[in-house]
């Protein structure tokens, strides 16, 4: 048995998540941790919200009350929206709580010790009216890469560099518009990134696991040269720059710069998982390479545009720590789900966000889709049309069809029994050598954390099923030969049972349905290898009472699509 650390990067606080943040981490994240558990493994699944920074304080601003509970709303609708996609996190936890700011403190502590920190005084941007320095998202102006007008002061949105405010041609005030800008001296803490170049390098190189798109950002960073970064920044919201309770001085009414502090909160967010489940130190064994984290394999899921924090920065400050802690092993980097190939937005109606998905539909029809259409290669564009045809073919046709018509005729013609009698032949010879190749397939795709592959190999297994039933032809059997046709519904029976073990990942609510109406115990509903297809075919006791489940998944209809599109937006 294996213990497999899973984390996806901290949704930040600022609102409920669109569908295209769901499928870029905490979706596929979920799918492994499920497939991971199915295969008998240890795993710890842990997030949390990401409540620092200018997105929160900017957000709290217009609702018009203060940061914190701002945060304590956000975090519960969050909460609330990942137990609706019935995200299996063990922990979903706080930036702000205060295990992160402990862990934060340390770090920034040793780091200075060991010479990785250092206090440097540098020209920042200063609002002369608004009386503030205006750091990350309080400012923005025209990026000086590619002359985006409303380039945010720590990233461009138009080309995706990363900034620092001084860097804005024009720049104004983001919260008053004013253009009254200018640059004053502040000191901030600096992470001297330059001096861990090697280091990083031999790390990251190291690293034969990673698939390519994380690898290649990594790469990049690394070829241009670590930069020098302030890891605090001129807000009153954060984490104090302080150790032990003794806040550093001149750095009274400063904090450390979120990006420093998010990833530290994956520890802080297991931290409260230990106290939660009453084992305080339980998280050292995940965390701690001297306290049994070495035999943990530690995967990360994010977006692209997080790889450079999660291969640099972070690494920085773990292996600067010269302390013993755990690494990521694998990290999995998602590229875009697009609106129809634009972005989504509230302001400009386009997409669909958590809460509004689960008010249309229940989470299986999307967690199917967005994972079917992962944007794995390449962005992938959410369409309706493409949702509704995978909910339709996939789902309600080659599942639902499967299982219905197999448990409904068990129902009619064997007293909703297991029948024995009748003997395999050619049609079960036939599916046992499509499940031995197929499930080998799977499994791979599983392991190599390919999601996309994984959904179309999972299809393809149902379809499989679906081509047994024609070639058993069970009802056409059944008017001259009873045992011939029992064969065929057993072994049906036997694989609306696997499609639903195989489907947990993607779709846990359907599966338990179909698991639950065949009368599958919980402790045999483990992903099985398949490289015995006949045992496969063969597992459910003759005799056993099975009864036909409810409706699984309702087709979209065009009407619905119709409305859909009026409301949330779609060419
Ligand atoms: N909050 C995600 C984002 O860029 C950012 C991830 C933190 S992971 C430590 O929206
Ligand atoms: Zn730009």
């Amino acid at each position: 048995m294996a213990r497999i650390l899973i984390t996806s990067a901290l949704p930040y606080i600022n609102g409920i998540k669109h569908l295209g943040n769901l499928a870029g981490s905490m979706l596929p994240a979920d799918v492994y941790a499920r497939f991971q558990r199915l295969r008998g493994h240890d795993v710890l699944y842990i997030c949390a919200t990401d409540e620092h920074g200018t997105p929160a304080e900017l957000a709290a601003q217009k609702a018009g009350i203060s940061v914190r509970e701002y945060c304590d709303e956000q975090h519960e609708v969050q909460r609330k929206a990942g137990e609706g996609f019935t995200l299996s996190y063990d922990h979903f936890g706080r930036s702000s709580n205060p295990q992160n700011a402990a862990l934060t403190q340390h770090f920034a502590h040793v780091l200075e010790e060991r010479g990785l920190i250092e206090e440097r005084v540098t020209k920042q941007v200063y609002a002369i009216e608004d009386g503030r320095f205006l750091p990350d998202r309080y400012v923005e102006g025209t990026c000086p890469h590619c002359g985006f007008e409303k380039a945010r002061g720590d990233q461009c949105d138009n080309c995706g560099r990363l900034l620092d405010p001084v860097e804005l041609i024009n720049p104004y005030s983001a919260e008053t518009g004013s253009t009254a800008i200018e640059l004053r001296e502040t000191a901030h803490l600096y992470l001297l990134q330059s001096k861990m170049q090697d280091e990083i390098r031999s790390w990251v190189e190291s690293s034969d696991e990673w698939p390519q798109l994380a690898k290649s950002i990594a790469l990049k960073w690394l070829d241009e040269g670590l930069q020098d970064r302030a890891i605090t920044r001129d807000l009153s919201w954060g984490i104090p720059v302080a150790y032990n309770g003794k806040v550093r001085e001149g750095f009274e009414n400063k904090v450390f710069y979120v990006w420093f502090d998010a990833p530290v909160e994956y520890i802080g967010a297991t931290q409260e998982w230990a106290e939660k489940i009453g084992k305080d130190d339980a998280w050292e064994s995940w965390w701690r390479t001297d306290k049994g984290a070495d035999d943990v394999t530690y995967v990360q899921f994010m977006g692209k545009d997080n790889v450079a924090f999660h291969t640099v920065s972070f690494p920085v400050t773990m292996i600067g720590s010269q302390e013993p802690w755990k690494l990521v092993d694998r990290l999995k980097a998602f590229n875009w789900v697009t609106w129809y190939g634009g972005k989504f937005s509230t302001s400009m109606n386009r997409g669909v966000f958590m809460d509004q998905a689960l008010d249309l539909l229940p989470a299986d029809y999307w967690r199917w889709y967005l994972m079917a259409n992962a944007p794995e290669g390449s962005d992938a564009a959410f369409t309706w049309e493409g949702f509704q045809a995978a909910v339709n073919s996939d789902l309600a046709n080659v599942l639902g069809n499967f299982v219905n018509r197999i448990t409904k005729y068990c129902a009619s013609k064997f007293d909703g029994v297991v029948p024995e009698g009748g003997e395999p032949g050619e049609a079960e010879a036939w599916m046992a050598d499509e499940l031995k190749t197929r499930m080998a397939a799977l499994i791979e795709h599983y392991e190599a954390m390919d999601f996309r592959k994984a959904a179309a190999e999972t299809r393809a297994i149902w379809a499989a099923g679906n081509e047994y039933l024609t070639k058993a032809e069970p009802w056409v059997k059944y008017k001259s030969d009873v045992d011939a046709a029992a064969v065929g519904v057993r072994v049906g029976l036997n694989l609306a049972t696997l499609f639903g073990i195989i489907a947990q990942p993607f779709i846990p609510g359907a599966s338990a349905k179909i698991l639950d109406a065949l009368n599958i115990p919980e402790e045999n509903r483990n992903f099985p290898d398949g490289v015995d297809a006949e045992a496969l075919m063969s597992a459910l006791p003759v005799g056993m009472q099975i009864s036909p489940p409810e409706v699984l998944f309702s087709k979209i209809e065009d009407a619905q699509i119709a409305e859909w599109t009026e409301k949330f937006g779609g060419e």
